[in-house]
């Protein structure tokens, strides 16, 4: 039974990791789900109202599948001082980087990391996101890092947005802890991940498995705790140099592993096999001003699923939009517009384990967007000034007209 109708604008369901244009489509929601979408001349007669959307393309709401989003504080001087000739890895062996970003988190309220954290999840939603993960990883203690989680729980009940948590507790190694990563692990282990699993603070586990945070033993641990605790995981790999991170993640059957610039083809078979996505991060490439790209070719030929998000952090991705997101996708990893579009729907829903969304089908949530543009890669083209956000249905809800 059909509760409402939808009519006036062309689709892009972005089924099977394309655009799955719908010209002159209607779309049919019951309760939270949509129950039929098609050419308008097809639909089923019914009784349900009819709302006009009056022009223009729907898709399905937006998926930002990786960002740190809640944090104290700020990076500019950072940003200053690396134009300045510091690199990222030389500012984190000096004890700023994350680690400042630790001092200005664990010195921050709970409502001071809501409120600055709201700011940064209403930019998103007014372009259309109605889904998004949220790391801890700025705690680094038991305390903290279940505060940073319950700040980011607590955006789901002030804003209507899905939100998915990650334990990132293995981000950098807090100063308390210096030069005794394994004792930190085994806090992660032995208190951190218990209380977080008892809590139900986390929908998931990842890890920053680098040079300048930790090795693929200390990984391991982490997983295996997480997976005992039925956490899935993902993991923050090959960003700054390959670790192998990959395989690692792909043997713990990964839903995602992360920025990947120094995945090699080993890696990339690992996670075809394991059904890894590879959730690529161009807006760290570009704020960090990296020149080695993703090993695009091979991820496609191996049918990797590509998504794609904004790593929205203080440091490497001070990046506070998803459709800025989508046109640096293109325009540095060479992404098609389809690929980035796919890359923030279908496949970021897949790297969340989410399979009720991402894509406008039959069963599907009724989370979708109405833009206005008059094709599909326009969303990937404009950067930065446009509104193209006309109106966003969540859950079969209009929620706002932008
Ligand atoms: N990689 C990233 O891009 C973020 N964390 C990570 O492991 C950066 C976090 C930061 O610099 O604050
Ligand atoms: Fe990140």
């Amino acid at each position: 039974m059909f509760e409402k109708i939808y009519t006036g604008f062309h689709a892009a369901t972005m089924s099977d990791g394309r655009y799955g244009v719908i010209e002159d489509a209607a779309l049919a929601v019951a309760g939270e789900r949509i129950e039929w979408i098609g050419p308008r001349r097809e639909l089923p007669a019914s009784d349900a109202p009819v709302v006009d959307l009056g022009g223009g393309w729907i898709t399905p709401g937006l998926i930002d599948c990786h960002t740190h989003l809640v944090f104290g504080g700020d990076r500019v001087d950072e940003f200053e001082q690396r134009l300045l000739g510091a690199d990222y890895a030389e500012i984190a062996r000096r004890g700023g980087g994350i680690l400042s970003t630790v001092r200005a988190t664990r010195a921050a309220s709970e409502s001071e990391l809501l409120g600055s954290a709201l700011k940064r999840i209403d930019g998103l939603l007014a372009e259309g996101v109605t889904t998004v993960e949220i790391k801890s990883g700025y705690g680094l203690d038991v305390e903290n890092e279940l505060k940073m989680l319950r700040v980011a729980r607590e955006l789901e009940r002030q804003r209507p947005v899905t939100i998915r948590t990650t334990f990132l507790g293995a981000h950098a190694l807090p100063p308390e802890y210096k030069d005794r990563a394994d004792d930190y692990i085994g806090l992660v282990c032995e208190q951190m991940l218990p209380a977080v699993a008892e809590q139900g603070l986390a929908d998931a586990v990842d890890a920053f498995c680098e040079t300048v945070g930790f090795n693929t033993a200390q990984v391991e641990r982490v997983f295996r705790k997480a997976r005992g605790l039925d956490l899935p995981v993902k993991l923050h790999a090959e960003q700054l140099s390959n670790q192998h991170g990959t395989e690692l993640a792909a043997r713990f059957g990964a839903l995602s592993a992360d920025h990947l610039e120094y995945l090699d083809e080993a890696g990339v078979e690992a996670m075809a096999e394991s059904g890894t996505v590879a959730v690529l991060l161009p807006g760290a490439f570009y704020i960090l001003c990296e020149t080695r790209l993703p090993p695009m070719e091979a991820l496609r030929r191996h049918g990797v699923p590509m998504a794609l998000a904004t790593d929205l952090n203080p440091g490497t991705s001070p990046v506070n939009s998803l459709l800025n997101t989508l046109n640096l996708a293109c325009t540095l990893f060479r992404m098609t517009p389809e690929e980035a579009l796919t890359g923030a729907t279908c496949h970021a829903a897949r790297a969340l384990g989410l399979a009720d969304r991402g894509v406008l089908a039959p069963g599907k949530r009724a989370d979708f967007v109405l833009w206005d543009i008059a094709q599909p890669p326009e969303l990937a083209y404009w950067l930065g000034g446009r509104r193209l956000c006309r109106k966003v249905i969540r859950a079969g809800e209009e929620i706002a007209s932008c």
